[in-house]
């Protein structure tokens, strides 16, 4: 299977067929107009495609992957491209299939609770479909306006609303994907039972574009909550950031989100996107909490927080410019840290929840003995005991320190990836998350529906 040393585009007959399906303006081959799909958000991965190609629906995608069988070519699917982990941008020669126009949505079923959507839908755009319906879409994240309802899928992502409706795959309910061998599968009945044999679409979500396309899916919605109030709270440490989690989950009748962040976190994003500091005094560690419910839950939420002493100060915020700048303190922490320099190292991990204060007190500690300029900054989502360790100063091709704190969380019993993927950055820790068994049977089921390798080559197994 080709990837590098394709032929001049002019020349290539893969481009010539991938017109006649989809049409001359939606193959791109100039590098003036694939450089946007071949470098990742974070400008750590890029590589050259051997042309960008944007089918218009199910079908066209299929005849584009069986065009690509036909001529032996790997195949990379693209959503948004604001992956964290360099598995949705081309390593060299691939066909790179964005989904930018898959971006169909159908009416809400309002009986279901469920839609119908493309893969190319954003997130942003789900969100307004499903509130103008009354209903909310339960994941939510920072790079709503640009990242898809595919790329979301095929990376699992959680986000800052896993606490209270799980993550993305607690919300796919079916999927239409297209197979390596162009064979198209579809289950968007929306079924709530439905045991016919093995679970594609669960099996599809997570798979990172390695095992199908996804083209469309079918998506559960919940009640859109009448009212919203969210909350700083300021306290001294990861442990009695922890504390308030468990007390306010006990407490309040609908916790929506509980984010953490640090002095040093709020800081950054003061000096790069200008805003205010939410407190006059500075403090360690901040919770950012949001509660919903039919009622108005702000007394409630105010009672909870009286009752805890652990909390050193409070910020309020009930209406929406209130509540979207105390968002922007957290929102803003990967473009922040983005622009301190080169890019940074972003380990996105997860523990069980007692281990999180180790794993907040060790990380800068084992980073620290390899690198003492190494700046550490720790925020994520706390309810999901999943934290954003992420590493400013050493190269980016010196992955020592990433290997030290993935050693750790291994040690503390957690994960190396809470919900950003493998991509191409973690291939070689997944054997400190998944034991030989394990990766045999990941293996065997890639080998058996893409025997190939033709889908995502170099993305979560190591070729
Ligand atoms: P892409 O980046 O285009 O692709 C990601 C992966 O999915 C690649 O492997 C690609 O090949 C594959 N893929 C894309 N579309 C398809 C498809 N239709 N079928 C099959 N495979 C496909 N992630 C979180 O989990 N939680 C967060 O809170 C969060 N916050 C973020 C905040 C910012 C500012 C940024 C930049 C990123 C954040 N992310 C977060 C990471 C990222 O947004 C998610 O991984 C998201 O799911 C990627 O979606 P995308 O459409 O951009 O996919
Ligand atoms: C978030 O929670 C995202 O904001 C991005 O998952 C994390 O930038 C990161 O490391
Ligand atoms: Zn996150």
């Amino acid at each position: 299977m080709s990837t590098t040393g394709s032929p001049p585009a002019a020349a290539d007959p893969l481009v010539a067929a991938l017109s006649d399906i989809v049409g001359d303006d939606h193959v791109l081959t100039d590098a003036a107009l694939t450089a946007a799909y071949e470098t990742d958000w974070t400008r750590r991965w890029s590589g050259r495609a051997r042309c960008v190609v944007r089918p218009a629906d199910t079908d066209q995608t299929a005849v584009v992957v069986r065009a690509c069988v036909e001529h032996d070519a790997a195949v990379l699917a693209q959503g948004g491209n604001t992956g964290l982990v360099g598995g949705g941008v081309p390593r060299g020669g691939e066909v790179v299939v964005s989904t930018g126009r898959l971006t169909g949505l159908d009416p809400v079923d309002t009986v279901a609770g469920q839609v119908t959507a493309g893969a190319g839908v954003t997130i942003a755009a789900l969100h307004d479909h499903a509130a103008a319906a009354g209903f909310a879409y339960g994941v939510d994240l920072g790079a709503r306006d640009s990242a898809t309802v595919g790329g979301t899928i095929a990376t699992a992502a959680g986000g800052v609303r896993v606490v209270r409706y799980g993550s993305t795959r607690a919300q796919v309910m079916g999927v239409e994907a297209v197979l390596p061998d162009g064979s198209v599968i579809s289950r968007l009945d929306g079924l709530v039972k439905d045991n016919v044999g093995y679970d594609l679409p669960a099996l599809l979500t997570g798979s990172e574009g390695t095992l199908g396309i996804v083209t469309r899916a079918r998506l559960r919605l919940h009640p859109r909550p009448a009212h919203r109030v969210a909350a700083l709270l300021a306290v001294g440490s990861v442990a009695e950031a922890l504390e308030v989690f468990t007390a306010l989950r006990a407490a309040v009748d609908e916790l929506a989100a509980v984010e953490l962040i640090t002095h040093e976190g709020i800081e950054l994003v003061v000096e790069h996107a200008g805003g205010t500091r939410p407190f006059d005094e500075p403090h360690p560690v901040c919770l950012l909490v949001e509660v919903t419910g039919r009622d108005d839950p702000t007394d409630a939420l105010a009672a909870a927080v009286a009752d805890l002493p652990v909390v050193r100060d409070a910020a309020v915020a009930a209406d929406p410019p209130a509540r979207a700048r105390l968002w922007r303190l957290r929102e803003g922490h990967t473009e922040a840290i983005s622009a301190v320099g080169p890019p940074p190292h972003k380990l996105d991990v997860s523990v069980p929840l007692p281990a999180l204060p180790e794993l907040a007190a060790r990380a800068p500690e084992v980073v620290a003995a390899l690198d003492t300029t190494a700046r550490v900054v720790l925020f994520g989502h706390v309810g999901d005991g999943n934290l954003h360790v992420n590493i400013i100063g050493p190269n980016p091709d010196d992955d020592r320190v990433d290997r030290a704190v993935f050693e750790l969380v291994a040690e503390l019993g957690g994960s190396i990836s809470a919900e950003h993927g493998i991509g191409v950055h973690k291939l070689a820790y997944v054997g400190l998350g998944r034991d030989a068994a394990d990766r045999a049977a990941m293996r065997r089921i890639k080998d058996a529906l893409d025997p190939d390798g033709r889908f995502n080559p170099g993305v979560l197994f190591e070729d």
